[in-house]
């Protein structure tokens, strides 16, 4: 992990780039975790201990104790989960498109290592079967041991776990998952899961009325990014929307996902009994469901701008 010392930390700010994750150690020898990207700054959390670091074939690996939100790892400097506010993020993922679908049967998570996805599909008792394809064998390992609040639904019945790069695996399945879930991690670093070339093969690996949602980033921040993806897909799919969920830790506070399908929009098989069978849930509900639809006026109006472009 970099450190810096304040002052370098603000001259870094000016460079109008991307900036990942910094640790920023102040005069008393106190540590910090700050990720900003484009100069923009973000929340500074404190590091009560850092536990793990380690550089894979893939990228480089994190997790420190935050004073106030729990463990959290971080991959290649970008902040991918918190134990204390991963559920807005992982509950949104999840059961936004599950319950869009009126049967999901076979659903696909890409990316994903750390289990958080998992954890949440596994509670619907439709799903029969679900895969994780993660490019990275350690993600898993360090999820297991520093996350283990997700670590049982790597040993589910109904849970294979394919350590492997989730594009052949995905360009070889035709017409087979109901549900694909793209967990991947920072949009640059993971720029060929969302691109063209990928989604024709998601849409050939979803049956005919399958649903994909991926995470598409910070509302504030990656606007343009969410709108090229927005506008690229519109061409692939007849459903194209955007939903969003607050998460503190991450770089503006926010969470985007990207919902396309060819039959279902997100609303019309909302069921609420099938909602209530699932408890403890701390995030998602009905109503966060519809509303989380509801977008600001200003990222409504470049959505529509694309769509007349
Ligand atoms: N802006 C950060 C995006 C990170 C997305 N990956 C989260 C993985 C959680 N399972």
């Amino acid at each position: 992990m970099k450190c810096f010392t304040k002052s370098v930390l603000l001259g870094l700010s000016l460079l109008c780039c991307k900036v990942n994750g910094a640790i920023i150690i102040d005069e008393k020898g106190n540590k910090y975790f700050r990720e900003e990207e484009y100069g923009l700054p973000s929340a500074i959390m404190p590091i009560e201990k850092e536990l793990f670091s380690c550089q894979t074939d893939f990228q480089e690996i994190e997790v420190f104790k935050s004073k106030h939100l729990g463990n959290v790892l971080v991959l290649d400097g970008v902040i991918q989960l918190s134990q204390g506010d991963n559920f807005a993020y992982h509950e949104m993922m999840v059961h936004v498109p599950l319950f869009a679908h009126p049967n999901p049967e076979k659903v696909l998570i890409v990316g994903g290592g750390d289990g958080g996805v998992l954890d949440q599909v596994l509670k619907h008792t439709s799903v029969k079967e679900v895969v994780l394809c993660e490019i990275d064998k350690k993600v898993v390992e360090v999820s297991k041991q520093y996350f283990s609040e997700f670590a049982h639904g790597f040993d589910n019945e109904r849970a294979t776990i394919k350590i492997a790069d989730a594009i052949p695996y995905i360009k070889a399945k035709q017409n087979y998952f109901d549900v694909i879930l793209i967990d991947s991690t920072d949009h640059v670093v993971a720029e060929t899961l969302f691109g063209k070339e990928f989604y024709q093969d998601v849409v050939q690996a979803l049956t005919a009325d399958g649903i994909v949602v991926t995470q598409s980033e910070c509302l504030w921040i990656d606007k343009d990014f969410i709108v090229d993806l927005h506008k690229q897909n519109k061409k692939i799919f007849k459903h194209t929307l955007l939903y969003f969920t607050l998460v503190p830790s991450y770089v503006d506070g926010t969470s985007t996902f990207s919902f396309f399908s060819n039959s279902y929009d997100p609303f019309e098989h909302i069921d609420s009994e099938r909602i209530a069978q699932i408890k403890g849930l701390k995030y998602y509900n009905e109503g966060m469901h519809k509303a989380s639809f509801q977008l600001p006026q200003f990222v409504k109006d470049a959505l529509k701008q694309a769509d007349n472009e």
